[in-house]
């Protein structure tokens, strides 16, 4: 329910009415961003996710190769460093263990720079990169990364556009996306008041033991993030699909038992995914989908439908991974989990 205030709060200084202001990224920003050529992102658990989404609009909308690696398997790949590389971590706490193994390697490796997006101003992680952009949510009470993860990602916007200005990225484009990056927290705060009719139709799930998470292009790490949060505090096994994988194998796995959730905005993707939604129906599969209102896709046999707004697409991402806490929050509470604290997890993992 923070959301809307702590973008805010991370936009604040960062944009003006049409553009965005580099210099308040720090003094390095500049040499730093001029050299970038190809980003290599490596981050852990949500930051992760976070890190997938943005190599989406890094691609798209700035026209920068990206790759993105979980700071756990980076730490132990033998990579070849492409020319004037940016090695960009992101973390809640910055003190994410593999995360800063990753940073120390990396920096023996020949990468350009370093940049963390982190949330904690006194961490290990943003003393040791030669840049930092903060996130402003402040503390995350909660394990589970919430209000961590959107900041994250209207950081990460703020960085595409940062590059994007230098690859080519239009005045106009650019003013597109501020305008997007302004709106984001009014449509936050209608999404949020979908929570009443997410509550409902969480009691779907109660009795679960399993469910598949389903999305494309830029939501399928929204979906992953959502398998993510009902792992973590509702224990219920959850696993995230393009969902054009489908067919080549978790298809075998759909019947009544386990609820499909599926996130649909209403973009270029939305026909294959209704094709993808369709084939889980005709398997008598249970679909829960998160969808644009002009999708056509409601509530019917076989499907249960919320109704999002309409927003700018490049903020998808951010606007349908609420819906997604939101379920996880209220399986979880009817399951009688602790939602703050669950079994078996640290807020920050240091070992
Ligand atoms: C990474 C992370 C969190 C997760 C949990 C354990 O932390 O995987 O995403 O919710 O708290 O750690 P961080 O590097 O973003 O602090």
């Amino acid at each position: 329910y923070e959301q809307p205030k702590v973008i805010k709060n991370t936009l604040q200084g960062r944009i003006s009415k049409d553009k965005i202001l580099e210099q308040a990224f720090g003094t390095e920003a500049k040499a730093i961003l001029d050299r970038a050529e190809h980003v290599q992102i490596v981050a852990c658990g949500t930051s992760y996710h976070s890190g997938l989404v943005a190599r989406y609009w890094l691609e798209e909308i700035a026209g920068v190769p990206c790759s993105v690696e979980v700071a756990s398997e980076f730490r132990y790949r033998k990579f070849v460093v492409p020319k004037n590389s940016l090695f960009v971590t992101i973390s809640q706490s910055g003190e994410t263990a593999d995360t800063l193994a990753a940073l120390r390697l990396a920096k023996t490796l020949g990468y350009a720079s370093s940049l963390a997006i982190c949330n904690v101003a006194q961490s290990s992680l943003v003393r040791e990169s030669d840049l930092a952009i903060m996130t402003e949510a402040g503390p995350e009470i909660g394990v589970a990364s919430t209000k961590a993860f959107t900041t994250q990602l209207v950081a990460l916007l703020l960085v595409t556009i940062a590059l994007g200005r230098r690859h080519g990225l239009t005045a106009e484009a650019e003013a597109e996306m501020v305008a997007a990056l302004h709106s984001l927290p009014e449509a936050i705060e209608s999404t949020l008041t979908l929570d009443a009719e997410i509550k409902r139709k969480s009691e779907h799930f109660a009795d679960k033991n399993h469910s598949l998470f389903l999305g494309r292009g830029a939501q399928y790490p929204v979906a992953m993030e959502g398998a993510l949060k009902l792992k973590e505090i509702s224990y219920i096994h959850a696993e995230a699909y393009p969902a054009g994988e489908l067919k080549h194998g978790p298809l075998a796995l759909v019947d009544a038992d386990m609820p499909i959730v599926a996130v649909a905005p209403n973009n270029e993707l939305i026909e294959k995914l209704k094709s993808n939604l369709e084939e889980v129906a005709a398997r008598g599969g249970e679909l829960f989908v998160f969808a644009d209102v002009n999708t056509g896709l409601s509530s019917g046999p076989g499907l249960i439908s919320v109704h999002m707004p309409t927003v700018a697409s490049v903020i998808e991402p951010i606007i349908y991974t609420v819906p997604l806490q939101l379920l996880s929050y209220h399986v979880a509470v009817l399951k009688g989990t602790d939602v703050d604290q669950p079994r078996n997890l640290a807020k920050s993992v240091t070992v």
